[in-house]
Protein backbone atom coordinates (compact mmCIF):
# COMPACT_ATOMS: atom_id res chain seq x y z
CA UNK A 1 0.00 0.00 0.00
CA UNK A 2 2.71 2.00 0.91
CA UNK A 3 4.63 1.41 -2.68
CA UNK A 4 1.32 2.31 -4.25
CA UNK A 5 0.81 5.61 -2.84
CA UNK A 6 4.28 6.55 -3.02
CA UNK A 7 4.41 5.62 -6.98
CA UNK A 8 1.28 7.91 -7.27
CA UNK A 9 3.21 10.91 -5.68
CA UNK A 10 6.49 10.61 -7.10
CA UNK A 11 7.93 14.14 -8.68
CA UNK A 12 10.40 14.29 -11.66
CA UNK A 13 13.29 15.27 -9.58
CA UNK A 14 13.88 18.17 -12.79
CA UNK A 15 10.49 19.54 -10.84
CA UNK A 16 11.97 19.78 -7.82
CA UNK A 17 15.18 21.37 -9.35
CA UNK A 18 13.33 23.80 -10.88
CA UNK A 19 11.07 24.61 -8.08
CA UNK A 20 14.38 25.00 -6.39
CA UNK A 21 15.58 27.49 -8.63
CA UNK A 22 12.87 30.03 -8.31
CA UNK A 23 12.71 29.87 -4.88
CA UNK A 24 13.38 33.02 -3.15
CA UNK A 25 13.81 32.61 0.62
CA UNK A 26 13.27 36.50 1.09
CA UNK A 27 10.03 36.10 -1.39
CA UNK A 28 8.29 33.23 0.66
CA UNK A 29 5.41 34.43 3.13
CA UNK A 30 5.84 34.77 6.63
CA UNK A 31 5.48 32.01 8.66
CA UNK A 32 3.55 31.32 11.87
CA UNK A 33 5.54 29.07 14.40
CA UNK A 34 3.67 25.82 15.21
CA UNK A 35 5.05 25.08 18.64
CA UNK A 36 4.36 28.64 19.82
CA UNK A 37 0.64 28.78 18.17
CA UNK A 38 -0.45 25.47 19.57
CA UNK A 39 1.07 27.12 23.10
CA UNK A 40 -0.64 29.66 22.70
CA UNK A 41 -4.28 28.81 23.21
CA UNK A 42 -6.49 30.07 25.51
CA UNK A 43 -8.30 27.00 25.71
CA UNK A 44 -7.56 23.83 27.87
CA UNK A 45 -6.76 21.76 24.26
CA UNK A 46 -5.85 23.75 21.03
CA UNK A 47 -8.05 23.08 18.31
CA UNK A 48 -6.63 21.78 15.02
CA UNK A 49 -9.60 22.10 12.63
CA UNK A 50 -9.36 20.00 9.45
CA UNK A 51 -10.80 21.18 5.66
CA UNK A 52 -12.09 17.49 4.33
CA UNK A 53 -14.56 17.19 1.72
CA UNK A 54 -13.87 13.13 1.44
CA UNK A 55 -11.80 10.22 2.89
CA UNK A 56 -11.49 6.55 2.00
CA UNK A 57 -13.43 5.25 4.20
CA UNK A 58 -16.18 7.69 4.55
CA UNK A 59 -16.30 8.83 1.10
CA UNK A 60 -17.73 12.02 -0.08
CA UNK A 61 -18.92 14.62 2.51
CA UNK A 62 -19.48 17.29 0.60
CA UNK A 63 -17.78 18.32 -2.76
CA UNK A 64 -19.22 21.87 -2.69
CA UNK A 65 -17.39 22.94 0.49
CA UNK A 66 -15.14 26.34 0.21
CA UNK A 67 -11.97 25.68 1.44
CA UNK A 68 -11.46 29.54 1.93
CA UNK A 69 -15.09 29.87 3.84
CA UNK A 70 -14.23 26.57 5.69
CA UNK A 71 -11.11 28.28 6.94
CA UNK A 72 -12.23 31.80 8.41
CA UNK A 73 -15.40 29.97 10.23
CA UNK A 74 -12.21 27.56 11.80
CA UNK A 75 -10.04 30.64 12.61
CA UNK A 76 -13.05 32.58 13.93
CA UNK A 77 -13.82 29.55 16.14
CA UNK A 78 -10.20 29.69 17.97
CA UNK A 79 -8.44 27.14 15.73
CA UNK A 80 -4.75 26.84 16.54
CA UNK A 81 -3.92 25.17 13.42
CA UNK A 82 -6.47 24.97 10.06
CA UNK A 83 -5.36 21.28 8.68
CA UNK A 84 -5.52 21.53 4.75
CA UNK A 85 -6.16 18.20 3.10
CA UNK A 86 -4.43 18.53 -0.55
CA UNK A 87 -4.43 15.17 -1.55
CA UNK A 88 -6.68 14.82 -4.89
CA UNK A 89 -7.67 11.37 -5.24
CA UNK A 90 -8.98 9.72 -1.83
CA UNK A 91 -9.46 13.31 -0.08
CA UNK A 92 -10.69 15.78 -2.89
CA UNK A 93 -8.16 18.24 -2.15
CA UNK A 94 -5.63 20.16 -3.90
CA UNK A 95 -2.73 22.97 -3.40
CA UNK A 96 -4.85 25.69 -4.73
CA UNK A 97 -7.33 24.75 -1.71
CA UNK A 98 -3.63 25.80 0.36
CA UNK A 99 -3.13 28.81 -1.78
CA UNK A 100 -6.67 30.17 -1.12
CA UNK A 101 -6.88 28.75 2.37
CA UNK A 102 -3.51 31.35 3.05
CA UNK A 103 -4.62 34.48 0.80
CA UNK A 104 -8.25 34.62 3.31
CA UNK A 105 -6.04 34.29 6.54
CA UNK A 106 -3.43 36.80 5.51
CA UNK A 107 -4.54 39.97 7.12
CA UNK A 108 -6.01 38.36 10.23
CA UNK A 109 -3.99 39.08 13.28
CA UNK A 110 -2.75 36.25 15.25
CA UNK A 111 -3.50 33.92 12.17
CA UNK A 112 -3.59 30.39 12.89
CA UNK A 113 -1.02 28.23 11.59
CA UNK A 114 -1.82 26.48 8.27
CA UNK A 115 -0.63 22.68 7.91
CA UNK A 116 -0.28 20.81 4.47
CA UNK A 117 -2.61 17.18 5.40
CA UNK A 118 -0.99 15.05 2.36
CA UNK A 119 0.92 12.01 1.96
CA UNK A 120 4.46 13.40 2.04
CA UNK A 121 7.52 11.29 0.32
CA UNK A 122 9.75 13.75 -1.51
CA UNK A 123 11.26 17.15 -0.33
CA UNK A 124 9.34 18.53 -3.68
CA UNK A 125 6.16 18.67 -1.86
CA UNK A 126 7.69 19.98 0.99
CA UNK A 127 8.92 23.53 -0.67
CA UNK A 128 5.78 23.30 -2.68
CA UNK A 129 3.94 23.60 0.72
CA UNK A 130 6.25 26.09 2.06
CA UNK A 131 5.33 28.44 -1.43
CA UNK A 132 1.73 27.96 -1.27
CA UNK A 133 1.93 29.36 2.19
CA UNK A 134 2.21 26.51 4.59
CA UNK A 135 3.40 26.61 7.91
CA UNK A 136 3.80 23.20 8.31
CA UNK A 137 3.59 19.66 7.21
CA UNK A 138 2.84 16.48 7.96
CA UNK A 139 4.64 13.53 8.15
CA UNK A 140 3.18 9.92 8.47
CA UNK A 141 5.85 7.60 10.55
CA UNK A 142 4.15 4.10 9.03
CA UNK A 143 5.00 5.67 5.48
CA UNK A 144 8.46 6.41 5.23
CA UNK A 145 11.51 4.31 6.08
CA UNK A 146 14.05 5.91 8.84
CA UNK A 147 15.87 7.21 6.17
CA UNK A 148 13.16 9.17 3.81
CA UNK A 149 11.81 10.35 7.65
CA UNK A 150 15.29 11.95 9.05
CA UNK A 151 15.58 14.01 5.81
CA UNK A 152 12.17 14.94 5.18
CA UNK A 153 11.87 16.25 8.89
CA UNK A 154 15.53 17.88 8.65
CA UNK A 155 14.12 19.28 4.94
CA UNK A 156 11.24 20.75 6.58
CA UNK A 157 13.50 22.57 9.82
CA UNK A 158 15.38 23.78 6.95
CA UNK A 159 12.67 25.87 5.63
CA UNK A 160 11.52 27.27 8.96
CA UNK A 161 8.64 24.38 9.12
CA UNK A 162 8.44 22.27 12.61
CA UNK A 163 6.26 18.81 11.03
CA UNK A 164 3.45 17.24 13.11
CA UNK A 165 4.67 13.83 13.17
CA UNK A 166 2.15 10.91 13.07
CA UNK A 167 2.29 8.18 14.74
CA UNK A 168 0.22 4.99 15.88
CA UNK A 169 2.11 2.70 17.82
CA UNK A 170 4.75 2.60 20.26
CA UNK A 171 7.53 1.75 18.25
CA UNK A 172 6.68 4.61 15.74
CA UNK A 173 6.50 6.49 18.92
CA UNK A 174 9.66 5.93 19.51
CA UNK A 175 10.63 6.94 15.85
CA UNK A 176 9.39 9.84 16.47
CA UNK A 177 10.96 11.13 19.82
CA UNK A 178 14.71 9.56 18.53
CA UNK A 179 14.14 11.97 15.40
CA UNK A 180 13.55 14.88 18.29
CA UNK A 181 10.08 15.76 16.83
CA UNK A 182 8.76 18.78 19.04
CA UNK A 183 4.70 18.30 17.75
CA UNK A 184 3.80 14.14 17.52
CA UNK A 185 0.15 13.72 16.59
CA UNK A 186 -1.05 10.06 17.68
CA UNK A 187 -3.36 9.06 15.01
CA UNK A 188 -6.52 7.13 16.72
CA UNK A 189 -7.74 5.44 13.32
CA UNK A 190 -5.54 2.68 12.01
CA UNK A 191 -4.26 3.97 8.67
CA UNK A 192 -4.67 0.39 6.65
CA UNK A 193 -8.07 -1.30 8.43
CA UNK A 194 -9.43 2.48 9.05
CA UNK A 195 -10.64 1.08 12.39
CA UNK A 196 -10.47 3.94 15.18
CA UNK A 197 -9.19 3.08 18.68
CA UNK A 198 -10.13 6.70 21.02
CA UNK A 199 -7.19 4.48 23.51
CA UNK A 200 -4.27 4.66 21.17
CA UNK A 201 -3.47 8.26 22.23
CA UNK A 202 -4.02 7.81 26.15
CA UNK A 203 -1.89 4.33 25.53
CA UNK A 204 1.31 6.25 24.09
CA UNK A 205 0.83 9.67 26.44
CA UNK A 206 3.25 8.50 29.07
CA UNK A 207 6.48 8.26 26.34
CA UNK A 208 5.78 11.64 25.50
CA UNK A 209 8.71 14.20 27.66
CA UNK A 210 6.83 16.91 29.20
CA UNK A 211 8.09 19.54 26.99
CA UNK A 212 6.79 17.48 23.74
CA UNK A 213 3.23 18.50 22.19
CA UNK A 214 0.98 15.63 21.94
CA UNK A 215 -2.31 15.69 19.09
CA UNK A 216 -4.98 13.11 19.50
CA UNK A 217 -5.59 12.69 15.71
CA UNK A 218 -9.32 11.29 14.16
CA UNK A 219 -12.32 10.35 15.39
CA UNK A 220 -12.99 12.74 17.90
CA UNK A 221 -17.11 13.79 17.30
CA UNK A 222 -18.11 15.88 20.16
CA UNK A 223 -16.78 18.21 22.77
CA UNK A 224 -16.64 15.14 25.20
CA UNK A 225 -14.16 13.55 23.28
CA UNK A 226 -12.31 16.91 23.21
CA UNK A 227 -12.60 16.73 27.38
CA UNK A 228 -11.58 12.98 27.38
CA UNK A 229 -8.10 14.16 25.33
CA UNK A 230 -7.79 17.08 27.53
CA UNK A 231 -7.80 14.39 30.58
CA UNK A 232 -5.27 11.91 29.23
CA UNK A 233 -2.89 15.20 29.30
CA UNK A 234 -3.31 15.67 25.33
CA UNK A 235 -2.20 19.38 24.46
CA UNK A 236 -4.03 19.06 20.97
CA UNK A 237 -6.60 17.67 18.70
CA UNK A 238 -7.34 17.64 15.16
CA UNK A 239 -11.20 17.34 14.14
CA UNK A 240 -11.94 16.43 10.51
CA UNK A 241 -15.35 14.86 9.32
CA UNK A 242 -17.37 16.03 12.92
CA UNK A 243 -15.99 19.68 12.48
CA UNK A 244 -16.62 19.86 8.77
CA UNK A 245 -20.20 18.95 9.27
CA UNK A 246 -20.70 21.41 12.89
CA UNK A 247 -22.83 24.26 12.60
CA UNK A 248 -20.29 26.06 15.02
CA UNK A 249 -17.41 24.45 15.30
CA UNK A 250 -16.49 26.80 18.59
CA UNK A 251 -18.33 23.86 20.41
CA UNK A 252 -15.30 21.54 19.90
CA UNK A 253 -13.24 23.80 22.37
CA UNK A 254 -16.17 25.85 24.13
CA UNK A 255 -18.73 24.11 25.58
C1 LIG B 1 -9.19 13.72 10.88
P1 LIG B 1 -11.56 12.72 11.52
O1 LIG B 1 -11.96 11.36 12.05
O2 LIG B 1 -11.74 13.80 12.56
O3 LIG B 1 -12.24 13.08 10.24
O4 LIG B 1 -9.98 12.59 11.22
C2 LIG B 1 -7.71 13.37 10.60
O5 LIG B 1 -7.14 12.82 11.73
C3 LIG B 1 -7.53 12.49 9.40
O6 LIG B 1 -7.99 13.21 8.31
C4 LIG B 1 -6.09 12.03 9.18
C5 LIG B 1 -5.46 11.88 7.93
C6 LIG B 1 -4.16 11.40 8.21
C7 LIG B 1 -5.85 12.08 6.62
C8 LIG B 1 -5.16 11.69 10.12
N1 LIG B 1 -4.02 11.31 9.53
C9 LIG B 1 -3.25 11.15 7.19
C10 LIG B 1 -4.93 11.83 5.62
C11 LIG B 1 -3.64 11.37 5.89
Amino acid sequence: RREAVAAQKQVPSQRFADLQATYDLNGAPPQVPLVERLRQTPFDVALMAEIKRASPSKGIFDLSISAPTQALKYALAGASVISVLTEPDWFKGSIEDLRAVRQVLNGMPNRPAILRKEFIFEEYQILEARLAGADTVLLIVKMLSAEELERLYKYSLSLSMEPLVEVQNAEEMTAALELGSKVIGVNNRNLESFEVDMNTTSRLRSMVPENTIICALSGINTYQDVTLCKNDGVNAVLVGEAIMRAPDASKFIRQ
